[in-house]
């Protein structure tokens, strides 16, 4: 046996095998050691006689998660991926790649570049480029069709969604998958495939559409499901140039690469990857120990209460409901039942799982249940006097230790904390609905939450599959004291002329799933009336106040649920509602203004600057640690377009001195609500930008 070693990749010829093994820890990203180890392992396979035929193979838990994302925006190292990938399918000697965990982008386009690739049971395979605001740009679009027809290769490539062991077994991506030992499997099958000429997926000749409108069509289809994202369609192009002879189509597909490498679109996805993950690093909590957590504790079985008991159960808790009867005990069980059933009729869970995680499930009218929680989570009505009755008692049934949350949105944790004895205990959960499918957690901290139970707050989070978010106390948290602005700005401008149908349709063309005034018909308005008669004590007198939503509401139409709010709901259509469109004129007639057309790119500018304004607020005063975290919050609880990066990367990619000087105008026609937030001011004088504040 002979080795040789880069830092990244190893050989080793065994029996006439040689097995290059990729090892660059976490992941095994295509680093240029990488590209630059498998072009030199090449080489030294085509020349050493000894070897046969080859087997690549990764280290550690995956086989490879892709290009080094962390390379891109920097000058390109050679050799690049193309050229690396060229290299490997040239050779005269088979190759077999030998794929565990995941290959996803470059990882999966090397494998398409071997002459046969096998597979573990667990294996997943996919092309994610698009989600990082690119396209697979190392032959990924030109070789998958070639493979598996373009049908199934638009799918993969335009969604970046990970194909299992089995599918890519039936899709013609795998030769074959490959029970027990990978490695040993690999060799037995690289030794039959000796002396069998190189097959090439290059060489393939191009496949034919399926229809002769198939790119049109695809084309279509993608740009609406994409909202204004670019590198799922430019995806599709890059498909359609597969149907020309290879060299010309990889040429096509690495111009468009280029081209959405350095585009904002990728800057912000690129953001958003790594602020996913940033945010679960939180400073000064390393060496903070997270409690043990098993069994859960859930009081109040509604909306909120059953969503979070089905996602504590799906992630593998025991799970003890609370209601205040008997009746809303039943209630609160039917709520989960049904929610589980969701994933039943979905195919995504079977009766008999259903019925195990029911097992798990205990409910009681009785605190005494709670004692061995080691966490509970409160989610009854949102009302200051409940919440703190509930956790005076969940305070005397508790063991010492257990972590005591609550779900609010709004309320002051630090109030609710002092209704029991061990504040340092109590922190914020805030879940969004429906909670067991929304993947955003807020972490609130109070002024006395101790470190290791913020600690606890994230690995639950991590084990329920959340993005978990650290807030710190005040009205509406991150997400919610945002989202107050946002629907301000909405207000504002449909007293000062455009419609709630103009504010809907300039959002969704901005890329949110639903405009604000369909999300409110969707939640009920009354969930909104309620709020504003809470803070109406404690509003300033000089704040502008728009009553339209209130007489909207006043009148009983309280949204969907009665048949109409801003929209009126007939036949599964909604239009707008011409009684709401009398209010609102009237309304603006009371206040004695004169009605004007807004475009929908001034609605879009008003709405996002006044997120960046309080988003600006939210960091300087420390309720959020960093940007990227009010970007995260915005992206995952928000419906924020994940390719504009959350509002903070928005405002950098737009220039903050631009967005200064548009607020500054902004405050001259409404100085009370456009005043310049402190941060944003300091950050242009000193030539910032808000990244400048996310560290690493
Ligand atoms: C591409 O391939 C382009 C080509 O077509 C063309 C080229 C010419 N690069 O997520 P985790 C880091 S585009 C650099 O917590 P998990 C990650 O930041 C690429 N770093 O683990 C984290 O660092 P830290 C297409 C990467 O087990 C650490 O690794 N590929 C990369 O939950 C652990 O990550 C993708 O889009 C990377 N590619 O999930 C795949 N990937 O510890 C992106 C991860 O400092 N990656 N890191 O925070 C993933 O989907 C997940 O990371 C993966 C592992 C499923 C692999």
């Amino acid at each position: 046996m002979t080795e040789t070693e880069t830092a990244a990749v190893g050989i080793a010829v065994d029996d006439g095998i040689a097995v290059i093994t990729i090892d660059n820890p976490p992941v095994n990203a295509i680093s240029q050691a990488v590209r630059q180890g498998l072009i030199d392992a090449m080489a030294e396979i085509a020349t050493n006689d000894a070897v046969e035929a080859a087997v690549i193979i990764g280290a550690g838990r995956m086989f490879m998660a892709g290009a080094d994302v962390r390379e891109f925006g920097k000058p390109p190292l050679p050799p690049t991926l193309p050229e690396t990938i060229s290299a490997i399918e040239a050779s005269e000697k088979p190759v077999v790649v030998a794929i565990h965990g995941v290959a996803l982008g470059g990882g999966l386009e090397i494998a398409l570049g071997c002459h046969y690739r096998l597979v573990a049971p667990g294996a997943k395979l996919g092309l994610p480029e698009v989600s990082l605001g690119i396209i697979p740009g190392a032959g990924g679009t030109q070789r998958l069709p070639r493979l598996i027809g373009f049908e199934a290769a638009l799918d993969l490539i335009t969604t970046g969604r990970q194909a299992g062991a089995e599918e890519a077994a039936q899709s013609g991506l795998a030769d074959a998958i490959i029970e027990g030992d990978l490695k040993q499997g690999a060799l037995d099958f690289a030794k039959r495939r000796i002396g069998e000429p190189p097959r090439r997926l290059s060489a393939i000749e191009a496949p034919k559409p399926e229809s002769p409108d198939f790119f049109a069509e695809a084309k279509a289809a993608v740009a609406r499901r994409a909202r204004g994202q670019e590198s799922p369609v430019k995806a599709v192009e890059a498909l359609e140039a597969a149907i020309l002879p290879f060299a010309e189509g990889v040429k096509r597909e690495r111009e468009i690469f280029v081209e959405l490498r350095g585009s904002d679109q990728a800057k912000a996805l690129r953001h958003a990857f790594f602020a996913e993950r940033a945010v679960a690093k939180v400073p000064g909590l390393d060496d903070a120990k997270p409690r043990d957590v098993a069994a859960v504790g859930v009081i109040g079985g509604g909306t909120m209460g059953a969503g979070i008991s089905v996602a504590a159960l799906r992630a593998g808790y025991s799970v003890t409901l609370i209601e205040a009867d008997v009746g809303a005990l039943a209630r609160g069980r039917e709520n989960i039942s049904k929610n589980l059933d969701g994933y039943v009729s979905r195919g995504r869970m079977t009766e008999d799982a259903k019925a195990d995680l029911l097992g798990k499930l205990a409910a009681s009218v009785d605190y005494g249940a709670l004692a061995d929680a080691d966490l509970v989570i409160e989610a009854v009505f949102e009302d200051m006097d409940v919440k703190k009755e509930v956790f005076a008692k969940l305070d005397a049934a508790a063991r010492p230790g257990a972590v005591l949350a609550t779900n609010t949105s709004y309320l002051d944790i630090n109030e609710i904390a002092a209704a029991t004895k061990r504040p340092s205990d109590v922190l914020g959960l805030h879940f969004f609905a429906p909670a067991h499918i929304m993947r955003l957690l807020e972490i609130v901290r109070t002024g006395t939450t101790a470190p290791d139970v913020i600690a606890t707050g994230f690995a639950v989070g991590r084990k329920l599959g959340k993005v978990s978010v650290l807030a710190g106390v005040c009205d509406g948290f991150i997400g919610n004291r945002i989202l107050a602005h946002f629907r301000k700005q909405a207000d504002y401008m449909v007293e000062d002329g455009a419609m709630p149908w103009d504010i809907d349709a300039a959002m969704e063309a901005f890329g949110l799933p639903m405009g604000p005034f369909k999300v409110m018909d969707l939640s009920g308005l009354d969930i909104s009336y309620a709020m504003r008669r809470r803070l109406a004590p404690t509003r300033p007198a000089e704040e502008r106040y728009v009553a339209i939503a209130d007489r909207v509401c006043e009148a009983g139409w309280l949204g969907r649920k009665t048949g109409r709010g801003w929209y009126v709901y007939e036949d599964g259509t909604a239009t707008p509602n011409p009684d709401a469109e009398k209010i609102v004129i009237e309304e603006s007639k009371r206040k004695g203004i004169t009605r004007r057309d807004f475009s929908p790119e001034e609605i879009q500018t008003r709405i996002l600057y006044a997120m960046i304004n309080e988003g600006a607020r939210i960091v300087e005063e420390g309720i959020a640690l960093r940007p990227l975290d009010v970007d995260m919050v915005e992206i995952m609880g928000y419906g924020f377009p994940r390719w504009r990066g959350g509002p903070m990367c928005a405002a950098d990619i737009i220039g903050l001195e631009r967005v200064l000087a548009d607020i500054r105008a902004f405050a001259s026609e409404d100085a009370y609500y456009w005043e310049a937030a402190p941060l944003l001011e300091r950050l242009v004088a000193e030539g910032k930008s808000f990244s400048d504040l996310n560290g690493g």
